[in-house]
């Protein structure tokens, strides 16, 4: 940490602030339709998850109708997003993912 001096001469501890990029979480929404392997699949193609940990998450969204699949930047998440969303409708399943300020 950085010394500074107040006016009477005494030394605090101040904390610099380093600047950090706003992060947003991307999260899968719960629906009737969409078959959970379907899910899974989304969660290893797009969030690099093993299958373990895509199954988890799914049946998460399903028990709880949304979970948070990852944390990224602005520029990052609004790509999942659109590459989650754009896949899902090729595919005609009704699946959501969104994102918001963490
Ligand atoms: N609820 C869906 C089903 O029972 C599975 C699902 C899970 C859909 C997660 C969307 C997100 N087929």
């Amino acid at each position: 940490k950085d010394d500074s001096e107040d006016e009477t001469g005494v030394a605090t501890k101040t904390r610099p602030k380093t600047q950090r990029p706003p992060m947003y979480k991307v999260m899968l929404l719960n629906d009737d339709y969409t078959p959970m392997e379907f899910v899974v699949h989304i969660l290893e193609r797009f969030f690099g998850l093993n299958h373990a940990q895509a199954f988890e998450i799914m049946l998460t969204v399903h028990k709880k109708g949304l979970a948070v699949v990852g944390v990224f930047s602005f520029e990052v998440a609004e790509t999942k997003v659109a590459q989650v969303m754009d896949f899902a409708r090729r595919h005609q399943h009704p699946l959501q993912c969104t994102m918001e300020k963490d």
